[in-house]
C-alpha cells in the first residue's frame, strides 16, 4: 500500500507539470497580441526557475465568444505541459516553471495560434 502511494507520488511529480514555488533565477518578460508574442525565441538553462510574466496587448480573438475563452494564453508544450490562461487585454499573468528538461519546444495560445502567429521557441540548454 505505501510503495504503491511512494509510486502514485512519483508519477505524479514526474507528469504533473514543472510550475515550482521556488525563488526564481531568472524573470522572462513576455508580451501577448495578435502580432505574436515579444520575444517570441528565449532561451535559458537547464535546471533554473524562471518567472515568466506575460502581458496581453490586445483582448486576443476569443473577445465576445463568452467568458471561460476570453484574452490570450501562455502555453509551453510537454514535457512542460504549463498553461496560463484567460490572460486579459492589459493584464500580467505569471508562472513560475523550473527547466527541468533541455532541448527545444514550442510555446503557443492554443486559443488563437491557428489565426495568428502567436508561437514562440523556448530554448532550454
Ligand atoms: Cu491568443
Amino acid at each position: 500500500m505505501k510503495k504503491a502511494f511512494l509510486l502514485l507520488v512519483s508519477v505524479f511529480i514526474i507528469f504533473s507539470c514543472t510550475k515550482t514555488e521556488e525563488k526564481p533565477d531568472v524573470i522572462v518578460d513576455i508580451k501577448v497580441s495578435k502580432n505574436g508574442y515579444s520575444p517570441n525565441d528565449i532561451t535559458v538553462k537547464q535546471g533554473q526557475v524562471v518567472l515568466f510574466r506575460i502581458t496581453a496587448t490586445d483582448e486576443g480573438i476569443s473577445a465576445g465568444y463568452g467568458s471561460s475563452n476570453v484574452g490570450h494564453c501562455f502555453y509551453i508544450m510537454p514535457p512542460y505541459d504549463v498553461l496560463v490562461k484567460n490572460i486579459k487585454k492589459g493584464e500580467t499573468k505569471e508562472v513560475k516553471v523550473k527547466m527541468v528538461f533541455p532541448g527545444d519546444f514550442l510555446f503557443t495560445c492554443p486559443y488563437c495560434s491557428g489565426i495568428f502567429p502567436t508561437k514562440g521557441d523556448l530554448h532550454v540548454k
